[in-house]
């Protein structure tokens, strides 16, 4: 239950961006990402979680984005 005194703003889904799931967002997932976009990965995640940029697209610019949070510029 939410404490009522506390307020929590999520910026984003914060699973987005962890394509394979392990709770870290680092270079594996631009790899699963990568895969995905070229079509050699099946999508198990929702569209969400890949699409980092949030545009509706799952396109170069989400690794671009991927790649940008894992260095801290997102
Ligand atoms: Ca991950
Ligand atoms: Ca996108």
């Amino acid at each position: 239950m939410a404490d009522p005194t506390t307020c929590v703003i999520i910026v984003r889904n914060p699973s987005t961006g962890d394509l394979n799931g392990d709770g870290e967002i680092n270079v594996s997932d631009v790899t699963s990402l990568i895969n995905l976009i070229l079509g050699h990965l099946q999508s198990k995640m929702s569209t969400s979680q890949a699409d980092v940029n949030g545009d509706g697209q799952l396109n170069v610019n989400d690794v671009t984005a991927l790649i940008n949070m894992i260095l801290g510029k997102d």
